[in-house]
């Protein structure tokens, strides 16, 4: 059986940690693309060299042509650039949205079966604009967002409590940035949702409250720590988890931001919501009921995200057809 191919394009901070991921978890052979002349080449023959060390057996390109990934069974997308500090995430549609057609031509050309999930920001903008771009079909195409914000959700969470990370989960929706929904009743430690674990004594509102807002805050808390880009290597992380539910058709539920058509109430869109993702894709969308507040707090998420996508619309029309 021929090894897994996975094309990375973009080969910057997260495109370096994801290929240096995908070879210490053998998930197959890995292309690294980007437009900076030797920055791919360097990233790749960098990781093949730690290879021996850690005892991992992949093969690892740099490349400027799109041709070398042709037959990608997964293309992960971090194609174009990050914020700086006081930046917001959709200061970056008018370059992105570019680079997500050039990139989306690419793919459609030399990897239209692949699975592909988009890290770009503004997110789910970047997605949908991929999806359009690429002309893939929907369910292969998904934007990673979700498994990040829970992932911070729970590593705040594991802190308060004082239990491990691994006992916490969370459940995000929306879409990335400062609309983003925690959703407080579908989080928990060991099964004990957190409005119990408040009654229990193990938390105050006032303390959870503040966690969820540092979540929201979650991307530009590190920005201005960094002052010279983005977080990496938990986006890269969340990344691979989706890449590796996908090739060991795992049917992992996890949020990711998906197409709806009709779901939630919502068409042609990219949003934050729980989805199985298989070895079709994304073979599910979970629908769960929201109470009034939460419903509130969504479709204010979803109004900004809508925004986005009008906004790519007015730049680049052919993409709205
Ligand atoms: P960075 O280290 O700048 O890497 C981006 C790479 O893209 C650079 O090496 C560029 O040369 C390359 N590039 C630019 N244009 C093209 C093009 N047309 N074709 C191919 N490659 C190109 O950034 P990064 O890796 O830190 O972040 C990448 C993206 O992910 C940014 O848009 C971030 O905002 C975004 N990001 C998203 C999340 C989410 O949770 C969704 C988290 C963190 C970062």
């Amino acid at each position: 059986m021929a090894r897994n191919k996975i094309a990375l394009i973009g080969a910057g901070q997260i495109g370096g940690t994801l290929a240096h991921l995908a070879g210490l978890k053998e998930l197959g052979d890995v292309v690294l693309f980007d437009i900076m002349e030797g920055i791919p080449q360097g990233k790749a023959l960098d990781i093949a060299e730690s290879a021996p060390v850690e005892g991992f057996d992949a093969k690892f390109t740099g490349t400027q042509t799109y041709e070398a990934i042709e037959g990608a069974d997964v293309v992960i997308v971090t194609a174009g650039v990050p914020r700086k500090p006081g930046m917001s995430r959709d200061d970056l549609i008018g370059i992105n949205l570019k680079v997500m057609e050039q990139v989306g031509a690419g793919i459609r050309k030399y990897a239209p079966n692949a699975f592909v999930i988009c890290i770009t920001n503004p997110l789910d903008a970047m997605v949908w604009a991929l999806q359009k771009a690429s002309g893939l079909p929907k369910n292969m195409v998904v934007g990673m967002a979700g498994v990040l914000d829970s992932a911070r959700f729970r590593h705040f969470l594991a802190e308060e409590f004082n239990v491990s990370v691994e006992d916490v989960t969370a459940f995000v929706l929306g879409g990335h940035g400062d609309t983003m929904v925690p959703l407080s009743r579908y989080s928990t430690v060991a099964g004990i949702p957190l409005p119990d674990l408040v009654k229990m004594g193990w938390t105050s509102q006032d303390r959870l409250d503040k966690i969820i807002q540092r979540t929201r805050d979650g991307g530009a808390e590190i920005v201005n720590l960094l002052k010279t880009g983005s977080a990496f290597y938990a986006p890269a992380t969340a990344a691979i988890a989706m890449a590796d539910a996908y090739l060991k058709d795992k049917k992992r539920v996890v949020p990711c931001a998906a197409h709806l058509s009709g779901q939630y109430g919502l068409k042609d869109i990219y949003v934050g919501v729980p989805v199985v993702i298989g070895a079709k894709g994304v073979e599910r969308v979970v629908e769960i009921q929201l109470d009034k507040d939460e419903r509130a707090m969504f479709e204010k998420s979803v109004a900004s995200v809508q925004g986005l996508i009008e906004a790519c619309i007015k730049i680049a029309p052919d993409l709205g057809q």
